[in-house]
Formats: structure tokens, sequence, C-alpha cells
């Protein structure tokens, strides 16, 4: 994509690093780079798919190495309390097209680049402020819960969006196991760490990885906060988070975090991916707001993946009605 310029060093392997000089490299390497600090935003942050290069238009062709043949999820029912009034996009256009930095920060390769990622045998573990921590394989999590499907709205700070059926089941219902102590008041995501065969973690600028999100305890229980085990029907693929992410859809999609690890409550605000690295850009709280600007352009419209239509942002991403009385 031509909005991002990547370091060249992307996908050679780390450097060996010692903690007394990492912020001396970084200088040196943003020098290099000729960016000014806060220049490693334009170099690493997500940026703009607004002027594509023609992509949208050939998102619909699968390509005969495109792995589409999923698990299917039995007996899936589709939860009618949300609906979306957009047609849902192309699952082919959804496979080809994500953010998942940990392989490649060019969207239209991560599924390329994902064939060594093994999902299965997959753990998670809950920890921190709770009454029943745990650590269980993740097909034993999703017995234990309520599957069903969703569909849902996703909205990318960088202005593409897309309508998917997610299934997997609402956080509400898991926290309803663990039971949160009353001193817990934030929820933090943990993503999996494997430079091995993640080349995104190789990178020799110091990345805050493993990549983690958070949101508050209250934003864990609201009922839309969903842990999404799978999409269209089937399992998870590897490019969509597997085996379970979350999905917060009215917040910019980077608060949606893949592959998740690990679920702690904590009683302090925790450090987050993209806020740790660029806070200017990317601030925790991330709802979708299109009177808000990013620093680098416009919120106010979006982008439909595999047609291009373009839409107004919405407020909340039109979810105001399940989440607003958490922001007054
Ligand atoms: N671990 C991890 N989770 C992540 C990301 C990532 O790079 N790594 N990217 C985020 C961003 S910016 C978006 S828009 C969504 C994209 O999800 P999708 O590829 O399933 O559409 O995943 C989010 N979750
Ligand atoms: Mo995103």
């Amino acid at each position: 994509m031509s909005h991002i310029i990547l370091p060249k060093d992307w996908d050679s392997p780390r450097n060996e690093i010692t903690p007394e000089n990492v912020y001396q490299n970084r200088r040196e390497f943003l020098q290099l780079m000729g960016m000014a600090v806060g220049g490693i935003a334009g170099a690493l942050a997500p940026a703009p798919a607004v002027a594509d290069d023609g992509f949208f238009g050939l998102f619909d062709s699968a390509p005969s190495k495109l792995k589409t043949d999923f698990p299917p999820v039995p007996n899936l029912k589709r939860n009618s309390d949300y609906t979306v009034s957009r047609p849902v996009s192309s699952e082919v256009a959804a496979l080809k097209y994500n953010n998942f930095y940990e392989f490649t920060s060019e969207k239209s390769k991560v599924w390329e680049n994902i064939n060594d990622f093994k999902t299965r045998p997959w753990q998670v573990k809950i920890s921190g402020l709770v009454k029943n921590p745990i650590v269980l394989d993740v097909d034993d999590l999703i017995k234990m819960m309520p599957i069903e499907e969703r569909v849902y709205r996703h909205r990318c700070v960088e202005t593409w969006a897309m309508v998917v059926p997610w299934n997997g089941f609402p956080l509400e219902a898991l926290m309803e196991k663990v039971e949160p102590e009353s001193s817990a008041k934030y929820v933090e995501f943990t993503s999996f760490f494997d430079p091995g065969i993640a080349k995104g973690q190789n990178s020799v600028v110091d990345l805050p990885w493993p990549y983690t999100e958070a949101l508050t305890i209250e934003e864990a229980g609201n009922e839309l906060t969903f842990m999404a085990t799978g999409i269209y029907g089937h399992q998870q693929p590897a490019q969509h988070g597997a085996p379970i992410r979350l999905v917060t859809p009215w917040k910019y999609g980077f608060k949606s975090i893949k592959s998740i690890v690990e679920i702690k409550f904590t009683d302090s605000r925790p450090a987050t991916f993209w806020n740790t690295l660029i806070p200017r850009e990317y601030d925790f709280t991330a709802n979708i707001d299109p009177e808000v600007a990013h620093p680098r352009w416009s919120q106010k419209r979006e982008k439909m993946i595999g047609t291009g239509d373009v839409f107004a942002t919405q407020k909340f991403n039109g979810y105001g009605e399940f989440v607003a009385y958490m922001y007054r």
C-alpha cells in the first residue's frame, strides 16, 4: 500500500538489542530514515486505505491458494438483537484484507503469510482479579460457552469497513463464570508471542510485542462485547485472529485484538499496543467518532471492502443505543 513507508528491516531478524541501547537505536533509526520523532508513526501506523489502487474491485476472486475450507460450527443460531442495514461483506474480501501486524503490515498479504501459524491446540489463561482463575484449552472454553452468531459492523481506524457474521460468545458470559473481584477495573487482553513464525515480531524497531489491548470492566461487561471464535458460520481463520479474538464494534478495529492467549482482570489501566507506540494518534478508548479526525486523515467516511461503497461514518459506529450510557 502506497501510504505505508515500511522500515527496511521489518522482515529481517531482530538485532541483539540490550535495554540500555534501545532508545538510542530507535533514535538513530529515525534519523537514518529522515524522520522526526513521531515519524515512527508514519512508518508503522495503520494508514488510510481511502485513496486505494484498485484493490477493492479485485477482492471477490479467490486465488487457488486461498484456504476457504474451515470446520463449520454446528447448530449456529443468529442473534436477531443485532442487525445491520448494509449487506454482509464478501467472505473472500474479508479473508484477503486484514490487519495482523505480527505477520505483515501489508493488508492484502496477511493471508499469504500466515500458513505456518498453528492455532490448535491453543490455551487461554484467565487471570488476575477473579475468584476463579483458569487455564484451559480453547475448544473446552468454546464447549462451555453459549455460542451464537452476530452480524456486526467493523470500522478500521484507517477508514475501511466491513459487515461480517462473527460467531462466538459475549465476554459477559465468561465473566459470570470467572467472577471478577470488585477491585477489578480493567480487562487486559494479550495476543501470542512467537517471533519464529510471526515475522513482524522480529522487527529491528522496538515494538511493544506481544500485541495487547484493554477495556474498562464496564465495557467488558457490555452486551456487545464479543469473543469471536469463528466467522461466516465456521471456525475462525488464522487471518481473522484464530482461535479467539475480541470484537468491540463501536470502537476502532485496533481494539479488537486477535489470537488471544490471556485475559487478565486488573485494578489499573493496562498499556496497549498502538496507544503505547503512538498515543497522539491512537487513544485508549478509541470510540468511533466521525467528528474527531485522526491527526493524519478525516474519520467522516468509510469504504466497504469488497464493493468499495462509501458511507458516512456514524458515532459509535451506529451502536449508540447500546454503549452511549458508558460515556456520559
Ligand atoms: N494481534 C493483533 N490483533 C489485531 C491487529 C493486529 O495487528 N494484531 N490489528 C487490528 C486492526 S487495526 C484491525 S482493523 C482488525 C482487523 O481484523 P480483520 O483482519 O479480521 O478484519 O484486527 C485488529 N486486531
Ligand atoms: Mo484497524
